[in-house]
């Protein structure tokens, strides 16, 4: 070859070698879990730990009225056998707000709204949930309040929300049971095997505070969190309060611990979000590995810049006394935009420690077009985003974008968007989110693009453990 033929490959190759390293990460696999017309939104995901290929999505539906849908994959996500339970089945006439936890027997819990009534339903699969039974029907303490309102997803029904987590030979369920938050446990011993709920009690100091988490310590121990007030678009205040002894004679604390002040309402309405808006919704996962940083609990928020910014970030704290004193909140979103991100799920992987965040990010909608803008409008279309901290909550990893496509909510005429929560589970190294999405991405939701809402997952994989 000619001297200036060989610079000119040289080049070349430079050229080839530069732009590789220069090209994005790989797009994840996305996976249409529910490929159903109309809406689906508010999904909840558990991840069994004695075959953690087993991983079961349960989600609101629009349609039928009374029913949810459920999913169930025992290839680690990639291929899901769905139905519609609740639909006037043996788990009843059921609304939404759907909540999972599988425990370290294989017990997986699912606790939901009913359509109309007054208590909180637990049911309970034996089988990887293929199927449920219910086990328990919780009634909320008569000395709280009762409101009417037979709507569907009213908003302030008589108990709204709850929440389920197991393991540690416990299973605890909180929900907002019309003004206080109430809580309520059981002793779990072995497959199919749940003693009887402790009386449900109110949680001091939660009067109004609801959109919260439970967890478990390693001890035994319970924590709650939710936020006050539930109403109006500024003045979240993030409380936790604890029961040192779970099961045993004490019960949480005289007093809920203030926490952090996150400029998130219960209503707080964002572009991205225009029709239901959304809450800080807080999120605790407590280690109980043995690992080094045992005991440690973690807790997500969002937290809106400056009131009424509609900046949303996701932020996350830790505490080693049990929510007596908290770390400084370390932004988990590291984006350079002033742009939404919410909603956000955190999920601790037993096997490891690690931690895994998600939440939805309008950070690539800029209202200039391409990949992240749908409608010309900064703001008001979402992705679906994560990273990992593998140093106990002190860093967070370089953000990944897990949807494929750019989703908008409006478009989905769902009446609550993206609904209030997302969902993740963690285990073996493996984070499974699961999220609403109308970006057709994978190109088989019934409704096509941009129109209603599908139910998405993907593995992301965790980045290895720091030394
Ligand atoms: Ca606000
Ligand atoms: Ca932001
Ligand atoms: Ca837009
Ligand atoms: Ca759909």
């Amino acid at each position: 070859m000619k001297p200036k033929t060989v610079v000119l490959v040289s080049l070349f190759v430079l050229v080839c070698i530069a732009s590789l390293r220069a090209a994005p990460a790989a797009i994840l696999k996305n996976v249409d879990v529910s490929q159903l017309s109309n809406n689906e939104s508010e999904e909840t995901i558990a991840v069994n730990p004695l075959n953690p290929d087993n991983i079961v999505i349960v989600t609101n539906v629009v349609v039928p009225a009374a029913g949810m849908f459920a999913a169930v994959s025992f290839d680690g996500g990639s291929t899901w056998a769905s139905r519609i339970i609740g639909n006037n089945d043996n788990l009843g006439s059921a609304c939404c707000d759907p909540s999972l936890s599988f425990d370290e027997f294989g017990n997986l819990f699912l606790t939901y709204l009913f359509n109309v009534g007054n208590t909180v339903p637990v049911a309970l699969s034996t089988d990887g949930g293929l199927s449920f039974k219910l086990i328990a029907n919780i009634a909320k303490p008569a000395a709280s309040k009762t409101q009417t309102g037979s709507e569907r997803r009213g908003l302030f029904r008589f108990v709204d929300q709850p929440t389920i987590v197991s393991g540690h030979g416990e299973v605890w369920v909180v929900f907002n049971g019309g003004g206080p938050i109430v809580a309520t446990g059981a002793a779990v011993t072995g497959v199919g095997l749940v003693g009887a709920f402790s009386t449900p009690t109110p949680v001091a100091g939660t009067n109004n505070c609801t959109y919260g988490d439970v967890a478990i310590g390693p001890n035994g121990q319970v924590m709650q969190v939710c936020t006050l007030t539930e109403s109006g678009q500024g003045g979240g205040k993030i409380y936790v309060n604890v029961d040192p002894d779970g099961l045993g004679p004490a019960g949480f604390g005289a007093h809920s611990i203030f926490v952090v002040d996150t400029h998130v309402g219960g209503f707080d309405f964002i572009p991205a979000q225009p029709d239901r808006s959304i809450d800080a919704e807080p999120g605790l996962a407590w280690d109980r590995t043995g690992g080094p940083h045992n005991g440690r609990v973690y807790l997500v928020y969002t937290l809106e810049q400056k009131n009424e910014s509609d900046n949303m970030d996701i932020y996350v704290r830790y505490s080693d006394d049990d929510g007596a004193t908290w770390s400084a909140g370390v932004r988990v979103n590291d984006d350079n935009t002033t742009n939404s991100q919410f909603l956000p799920k955190i999920a601790l992987d037993p096997t490891t420690g690690n931690i895994a965040v998600v939440w939805y990010d309008a950070r690539n909608d800029l209202g200039t077009g391409g990949t992240g803008d749908t409608d010309g409008i900064p703001n008001t279309d979402a992705q679906f985003w994560g990273a990992f901290s593998t140093d106990g909550g002190q860093t967070f990893t370089k953000n990944i974008q897990i949807s494929a496509g750019t989703s908008n909510s409006s478009d989905a005429h769902n009446g609550i968007d993206y609904g209030d929560y997302s969902g993740l589970a963690f285990y073996g190294g493996i984070a499974h989110p699961a999220w609403s999405d109308n970006s057709n991405s994978t190109g088989n939701n019934p409704d096509g693009t941009l129109h209603q809402l599908d139910i998405y997952t993907a593995s992301v994989p965790a980045p290895p453990t720091s030394p």
